[in-house]
C-alpha cells in the first residue's frame, strides 16, 4: 500500500475516534473502549475495501457489514456519517428518544445492514446474507465484526460450524481481540483463546494481524477475497480504547465517561494525531 493511502486511512480512523467521542459526550453515555479498538478496521472497510454508495444505501449489490458487537454503535455511526450516509450533525441526537441513533446499532439508520446489541447473534445473520448471495449468484461480500468476549456466546459457534460446512467463502469475519470484556480481562473471566485454532477447527481460513495497522487490515481483506472454499476470520490484535492514553487497556472505559476535566486531554491527544497525519 502506498504511504499516502496508509496515511489517509489512519487519518480517517483518528477522525472516526474523535467523532465517536463527540457523539458519546453529547449523549452523556456510550461505549468508548470497544468503539476505539475497531476504528482502523472500519476505516479500511468503509473507505477502501467495501463496495458501497452512500446515496443508495439499500443497493442490492452493496457489500454488507454486521456489527455483531452492537454496543460499539458510536464507531459505526461516526463512520457512516463521515462516509456521507447522513449528516455528521445528526450524531448529536445519539441516544435521545426521538432519534433513530439508538445506543445499540439500529437497522433503520442509513448504511446499517442489521440491528445488533444482543451479543452472539451477528455471525448467524451475516452467514444468512452470505448464503443468500451464493444461492442467487450475487457477488457482494458480507463482513461481520465480533468481540473477543462476545465469542463466548454459543450461537457464534453454531454459525461458525455452518459457515465452514457450507464453504461460505464470501463471508469475512473479524474478531476484535482487545483482550478485555465488560468488567475484566478474558483471561480472568472466561478465556476464548486460542481464537484462531477454534475457527480453524470449524473449517475456516484464519488470518492473524495487527488490528491497528491499516495496511495489514487491507492485505488480509484482499487475501480473504481470494480465498476459495472457506470463510475467513481475521483475528485482529487490538487495544481497547486505542488512541487515547486514558482509555487504553482500561476496563473502566468499557461504557463509562471521562470526568469533566478529562475530556479536553482526550480531545487534545486525538487532535494531535489528526494534525500529524494531515501533515
Ligand atoms: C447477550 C448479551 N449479554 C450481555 C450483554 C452485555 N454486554 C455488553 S458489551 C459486553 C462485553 C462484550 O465484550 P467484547 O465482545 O469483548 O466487547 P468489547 O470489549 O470489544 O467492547 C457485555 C457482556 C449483551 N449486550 N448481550
Amino acid at each position: 500500500m502506498e504511504d499516502a493511502k496508509k496515511r489517509e486511512l489512519a487519518l480517517m480512523a483518528a477522525k472516526i475516534r474523535k467523532t465517536a467521542l463527540q457523539t458519546i459526550q453529547a449523549a452523556g453515555s456510550g461505549h468508548i473502549g470497544g468503539s476505539f479498538s475497531i476504528a482502523d478496521i472500519l476505516s479500511v472497510l468503509y473507505f477502501d475495501k467495501m463496495k458501497l454508495d452512500p446515496k443508495d444505501p439499500k443497493s442490492p449489490d452493496r457489500d454488507r457489514l454486521v456489527l455483531s458487537k452492537g454496543h460499539c454503535s458510536p464507531a459505526l455511526y461516526a463512520t457512516l456519517a463521515l462516509k456521507g450516509f447522513f449528516p455528521v450533525e445528526h450524531l448529536s441526537t445519539f441516544r435521545t428518544l426521538e432519534s433513530d441513533l439508538s445506543g445499540h446499532v439500529e437497522i433503520h439508520v442509513p448504511g446499517v445492514d442489521m440491528s445488533s446489541g444482543s451479543l452472539g447473534q451477528g455471525l448467524s445473520v451475516a452467514l444468512g446474507m452470505a448464503m443468500y448471495a451464493k444461492a442467487k449468484s450475487k457477488n457482494y461480500k458480507t463482513f461481520c465484526i465480533l468481540g473477543d468476549g462476545e465469542i463466548q456466546e454459543g450461537q457464534v459457534w453454531e454459525a461458525a460450524m455452518c459457515a465452514g460446512f457450507y464453504k461460505a467463502d464470501n463471508l469475512i469475519a473479524f474478531v476484535d481481540n482487545n483482550k478485555l470484556q465488560l468488567d475484566g480481562s478474558l483471561d480472568e473471566i472466561m478465556s476464548s483463546y486460542p481464537i484462531g485454532d477454534k475457527f480453524r477447527a470449524f473449517g475456516w481460513n484464519v488470518l492473524e494481524i495487527d488490528g491497528h495497522d491499516v495496511e495489514q487490515i487491507a492485505d488480509a481483506v484482499e487475501l480473504a477475497f481470494s480465498m476459495k472454499g472457506k470463510p475467513t476470520v481475521i483475528v485482529a490484535d487490538t487495544v481497547k480504547g486505542k488512541g487515547v492514553t486514558l482509555f487504553e487497556n482500561n476496563v473502566n472505559f468499557h461504557g463509562s465517561q471521562p470526568k469533566p476535566d478529562e475530556w479536553p486531554v482526550c480531545y487534545a491527544q486525538l487532535d494531535d494525531e489528526i494534525a500529524e497525519l494531515e501533515g
